[in-house]
């Protein structure tokens, strides 16, 4: 399988890069379509997200039954989910679980960094180089790398000079970490931090927590799954994924409250809090689809806001540190988190909460972190502050292109993408929920299995077509970063410093990189694929 070193002759027909939900499906479609293909996968397993991110706390969102695959009716059966939201042991065995039953892991090379890709313009080919010096030739490349797979690890001043261990939520070691008897530091309140915090306050002898922006966070209430509930959606389990592909977020098919009926102006005063109260009653993301112009309008997103804020004021006992915790952006215009204790855990008398909103943290120390002038000693730090997201582990390939010219360059000032699948100078490189896709706005399993799906069926064109080269048109690819900046400036999502804009990393382009919206998205490429590829250049220049 290994590659020859650039005669030309192909190793497979795909190099898919990445081996978690997108890259396991991948490879089993493209194996059905009778197509060769290897999976390249930085990590030492399967799981892509679900391998790397083990820490305390760690579970999904979004619930089992719809975070999961619904490609094959007997896995969606049989596979037996023990809570309404999985946790990473539990989402990491099942997709172990897939790549064994589909019989995936024969074409799955682990421990292997993808670091370079080259596009060879005269036999149409790419040239994939390994961190071990390993070279593989394909026509085709996918890279299934994941949304939120680049870990951020912020450059404070004195960071490498702590004498304890730190631990980054994204990179959490195999074996766990006991906290029993630490003082331990967590730098960050975004999903991973909400989660992981009231387990790790739990454990330890003290926590304190540094807190640059408050986050808006609505109760899970995780429970076991109940057999006979479990059995009664599997009996419409079709239905459920037709109706979450149709959604506009690629799930909420199992909310008993349904989509958004009103505007928010639309309902009476009165109202409204009981809408809200039902929706912070079934927990979740589905919160903010109270009301249908909860992330457009101002006047609905505040209403939304400030029946959380009351309800951080309630659970919170000091008035102080409620005050702290309470956000003042709109809320979901940051991904809006989901806890199980978050704001309680800020009761207790051995977590403390430092507020870095106006200066930051000032530096790391050999004794622990030095915040406002004041030395906090702590034995561990935590470090919860997220991932260069949609664009960071793209990046971190050097993909070279036409005329040799590189991903990081083309993406100078944003990424841009046709569809979030394809990029101009780029031939027969295909993402997986790239930027300019709904991808991390929707149920991340929705959006692989239609990404997977779209890009099976245009390989099997091009063979169809006896086409070898395909490459997305730049009129196509400006056409669609209009579009996007356009349906984002429908809605308040562009209004804070989120990762969604690459406002969490130093010097990154203010780029708004999700599509919003699922349900038209994917119409839109189904038309773009009924029109032979509109908006692609097929089988030229060169090699047909
Ligand atoms: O990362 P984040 P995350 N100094 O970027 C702070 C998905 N996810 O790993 O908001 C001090 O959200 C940063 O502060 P600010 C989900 O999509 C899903 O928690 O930038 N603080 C923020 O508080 C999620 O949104 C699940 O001001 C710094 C925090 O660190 C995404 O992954 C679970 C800092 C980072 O929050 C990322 O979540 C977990 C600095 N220099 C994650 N730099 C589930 O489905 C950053 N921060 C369960």
């Amino acid at each position: 399988m290994r590659g020859d070193g650039g005669s030309g002759r192909l190793d497979v027909d795909v190099v898919v890069v990445g081996a978690g939900f997108a890259g396991l499906y991948m490879l089993h479609r493209l194996r059905r379509a009778g197509l060769s293909a290897r999976v390249l996968e930085a990590g030492g397993g399967v799981g892509g997200t679900w391998y790397w991110n083990r820490y305390p706390g760690a579970r999904c969102d979004v619930q089992s039954l719809e975070y999961s695959y619904g490609f094959d009716d007997d896995l969606q059966q049989n596979w037996e989910w023990t809570e309404r939201y999985a946790t990473q042991p539990e989402i990491l065995r099942y997709l172990e679980h897939v790549a064994d039953r589909f019989d995936l892991r024969r074409d799955i090379q682990c421990d292997t960094r993808v670091v370079g890709a080259a596009f060879d313009e005269e036999t149409a080919t790419w040239a994939v180089r390994t961190e071990a010096g390993e070279r593989f030739t394909a026509r085709f490349v996918v890279a299934a790398t994941g949304c939120l797979s680049a870990a951020n690890l912020p450059d404070i001043p004195g960071r490498d000079t702590f004498r304890g261990p730190t631990y980054h939520t994204g990179r959490w070691p195999h074996e766990g970490v006991d906290f029993s008897g630490r003082r331990v530091a967590v730098i960050g309140t975004g999903s991973s931090a909400v989660q992981s915090i009231p387990i790790i306050a739990e454990q330890a002898a003290h926590l304190t927590v540094f807190q640059r922006t408050a986050t808006y966070s609505v109760p899970a209430h995780n429970e076991p799954l109940a057999r006979d509930r479990q059995a009664e959606i599997k009996a419409r389990y079709a239905k459920v994924r037709a109706a979450n592909r149709q959604s506009m977020a690629g799930f909420g098919a199992l909310s008993g409250l349904g989509p958004p009926q009103h505007a928010m102006a639309e309902v009476d005063a009165g109202d409204r809090d009981l809408l809200l109260d039902q929706r912070w009653q079934e927990g979740g993301l589905g919160f903010v689809a109270v009301f249908t112009d909860t992330l457009a309008q101002p006047d609905a997103n505040e209403v939304a806001a400030e029946f959380v804020r009351a309800k951080i004021r309630g659970i919170v006992r000091d008035p102080a540190v409620a005050d702290l915790l309470t956000p003042t952006q709109v809320i979901g215009c940051k991904r809006l988190c989901v806890d199980s204790g978050y704001y309680e855990t800020f009761n207790r008398p051995d977590v403390r909460l430092v507020d870095i909103s106006s200066s930051g943290i000032e530096a790391i120390t050999p004794g622990g972190i030095r915040a406002n002038g004041e030395d906090h000693e702590v034995d561990v730090i935590v470090f919860a502050t997220g991932f260069d997201a949609m664009t960071g582990a793209l990046s971190r390939i050097r993909f070279e292109g036409v005329g040799g010219r590189t991903l990081a360059d083309a993406w100078r000032e944003g990424p841009k993408t046709y569809l979030g699948v394809a990029v101009a100078g780029f031939p027969n490189l295909f993402l997986i929920t790239g930027p300019g896709s709904p991808s991390v706005l929707t149920n991340m399993v929705t959006s692989i299995e239609h990404h997977v799906e779209w890009i099976t069926a245009c390989l099997e064109h091009l063979r169809g077509g006896g086409h070898r080269r395909i490459e997305a048109e730049p009129e196509a690819v400006d056409g669609w970063v209009a579009y996007v900046n356009t349906v984002a400036g429908l809605t308040l999502f562009p209004t804070c410093n989120s990762w969604y804009l690459g406002a969490n990393i130093p010097g990154k382009p203010r780029v708004f990189m999700p599509l919003p919206g699922f349900a038209p998205y994917d119409a839109m490429c189904a038309d773009v694929a009924a029109h032979g590829y509109r908006g692609f250049a097929i089988g030229q220049p060169g090699a047909t």
